[in-house]
């Protein structure tokens, strides 16, 4: 039995109490908003608020500082919107931008599963801020928390009529599985406070989910939503242009902690194929199968990857079709080409256009040279079509009739946000997590760091003449993976300030995970572990050879057990 598992009989852990005590998340966080005297919420609201899209945070950079003036931390609060598949229309982006200015830090972060986060919202801006992503359409509901959240899909759903199809189903998916509790309309929205016992949430019961849980859509050959870091992944099969239903992966995820080998990555395993009239049914049994079975003594050991893991492929797999009533069909053939975004323009069958930007980390900021807030202000102001996040942390320009174009690259070119023509392949290829100085689990720098660092790769690599190498890096301030780092030909994962483990020899198609190669080094280390890496695969690379490959194939690492089975890739 794997390390990982727990005595059933142990008691529940106090994130059960709380959720089970909270009549559908309500707690008292409405109370604890109108208490003047802290700019915090409790620990126990705290922990609800995550449900309703935020997390209340303290500016690392300033603790210390003020604890040794004995006031308290420098509370404020992250907010993350719900936007399925990442699509925010020209309206919303005006609302999410006078968001990040009046209430926020003055940015707007595209996270790694396609939606936004504002950071440094306080507290009594909380609930306006939160009113305000309702008035423009949009919620905050269960971005975080014990839930589905999220639902992420391939972000260019108007490039064909397969690719609008698949966007219909992850918005489904995203409605079907949201929590049903009014909490969220009477804290934030002013609605009519419950009276007696609520009576809600047919899916998830008083305790919701053992832990997050993550749904990612991707349509071959663009694994750009790295379908196998998911909970629940699935893999659109087309075929002649017709959407015939979607390959089923399940048990993907990315966390780990330092030291603990009961922790780790794991791809998601490919367990069968339903058509798309079964999908819905098929998404909510996987999700009560994981409700039912997951560890909800341990948090660390609760994710459906390590409910998989104790209780095995095939003992899930039967409770699944039992629960369903039908048996999942074998898995179709399927090919992935690579994880990354298609930057540039891009003409979809229906002859409109699609430009895709490239945004270092995902921050949208006017900060000394780049004025790229304000540029997207710009092209939201003009834009016909709508905008669609990545999980690269990119921005596509969406639904652009070809004589729109010239007006759309000139305030692109005007607010320098046409780097995607000159960047290097890695600069192209990079996603940094947040990390300092807003995350309370960083142990290291990643966005902060990733301007340092990028320009000492591009020096290296263009010494062996691979400046315009594709290579996929991936920057976490700590093992939980936020980058998804274990999916990158080159990661940097977290230990402490300035030091990190440096793994290697991930492939570029988000379906081999890396190894480690250097644990808690600095970047001296780094640089040197890589540089002969790089003399190497310039030499010796074999025609269109990616690095993670040639790292494997050269035996410079070992090559980490694949878990998607080889007959269903074509
Ligand atoms: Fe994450 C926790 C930021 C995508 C795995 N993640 C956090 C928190 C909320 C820190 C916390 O719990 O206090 C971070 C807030 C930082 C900040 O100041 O904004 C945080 N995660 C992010 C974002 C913003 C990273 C980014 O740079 O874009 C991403 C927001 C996604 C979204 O919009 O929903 C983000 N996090 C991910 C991903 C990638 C993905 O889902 O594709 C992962 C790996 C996949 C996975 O879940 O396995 C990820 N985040 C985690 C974990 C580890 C979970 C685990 O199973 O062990 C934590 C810690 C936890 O849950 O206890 C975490
Ligand atoms: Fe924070 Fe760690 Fe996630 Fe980075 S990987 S955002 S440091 S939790």
């Amino acid at each position: 039995m794997p390390a990982t598992c727990t005595d059933m009989s142990t008691p529940p852990s106090d994130f059960e109490r709380i959720k089970a005590n909270s009549r559908y998340l309500r707690g008292t966080i409405a109370e604890g908003l109108r208490d003047p005297l802290t700019n915090a919420i409790s620990d126990d609201d705290n922990k609800l608020l995550k449900f309703h899209g935020s997390y209340q945070q303290d500016d690392r950079d300033l603790r210390e500082e003020r604890r040794k003036q004995k006031l308290e931390p420098a509370y404020a609060f992250m907010l993350r919107a719900r936007l399925p598949s990442g699509v925010v229309t020209p309206a919303q982006w005006l609302a999410f931008d006078r968001l990040a200015r009046e209430y926020a830090n003055g940015s707007l972060r595209i996270t790694t599963r396609q939606t936004f986060q504002w950071h440094g919202i306080i507290k009594h801006k909380l609930k306006p801020t939160i009113a305000a992503i309702h008035e423009a359409l949009a919620t905050t509901i269960a971005a975080c928390g014990d839930v589905v959240r999220n639902v992420v899909s391939t972000p260019n759903p108007v490039e064909s009529s397969a690719h609008a199809l698949a966007y219909h189903w992850a918005t489904r998916l995203s409605e079907e599985l949201s929590p049903r509790t009014h909490a969220y309309h009477e804290i934030w929205l002013d609605g009519e406070p419950l009276v007696g016992e609520p009576k809600e949430e047919p899916l998830y019961g008083t305790t919701y989910l053992p832990r997050k849980f993550k749904i990612g859509l991707a349509i071959p050959p663009l694994n750009d939503v790295d379908v196998f870091a998911q909970d629940l992944g699935l893999i659109a099969i087309i075929e002649q242009g017709e959407l015939l239903g979607f390959n089923v992966a399940v048990g993907g995820g990315m966390g780990a902690t330092h030291g603990d080998p009961t922790t780790y990555p794991r791809l998601g395993s490919v367990i069968g194929f339903v058509t798309p009239e079964q999908l819905l049914a098929t998404a909510e049994a996987v999700v009560a199968v994981q409700r039912d079975w997951g560890n909800r003594s341990e948090r660390k050991h609760a994710r459906l990857k390590y409910t998989l893991d104790h209780r095995g492929l095939d003992s899930f797999k039967a409770d699944l079709e039992s629960r369903l009533g039908f048996i999942l069909q074998e898995a179709r053939a399927y090919r992935f080409d690579h994880n990354g975004d298609r930057y540039g323009w891009i003409e979809g069958s229906d002859g409109r256009w699609h430009l895709t930007l490239q945004i270092e980390s995902g921050r949208l900021a006017d900060t000394g040279e780049h004025r790229w807030l304000t540029g997207l202000r710009e092209l939201a102001r003009v834009h016909q079509g709508d905008f669609r996040l990545t999980c690269n942390q990119n921005v596509i320009v969406a639904n652009v009739d070809a004589g729109e174009r010239a007006r759309i690259d000139a305030i692109v070119q005007a607010h320098g946000l046409d780097g995607y023509r000159t960047h290097s392949g890695i600069r192209q290829h990079a996603v940094a997590c947040v990390a300092l100085p807003s995350c309370g689990l960083a142990m290291a720098e990643s966005e902060r760091y990733l301007p340092q660092f990028l320009p000492l790769l591009e020096q290296l690599l263009a010494q062996h003449g691979l400046t315009d190498a594709p290579i996929l890096l991936r920057l976490s301030g700590c093992p939980n993976g936020c980058s998804r780092p274990y999916l990158g030909e080159i990661a940097l994962v977290g230990r402490g300030p300035g030091r990190y483990d440096l793994r290697l020899g991930a492939d570029f198609r988000g379906e081999r995970l890396n190894q480690p190669y250097r644990e808690n080094v600095d970047e001296a280390a780094i640089l040197d572990a890589l540089a002969p890496l790089f003399a190497r695969y310039a030499a010796e690379r074999g025609q269109g050879e990616h690095f993670g490959d040639f790292l494997v194939r050269a035996g410079v690492i070992g090559a980490n057990p694949r878990r998607i089975p080889a007959e269903v890739v074509a």
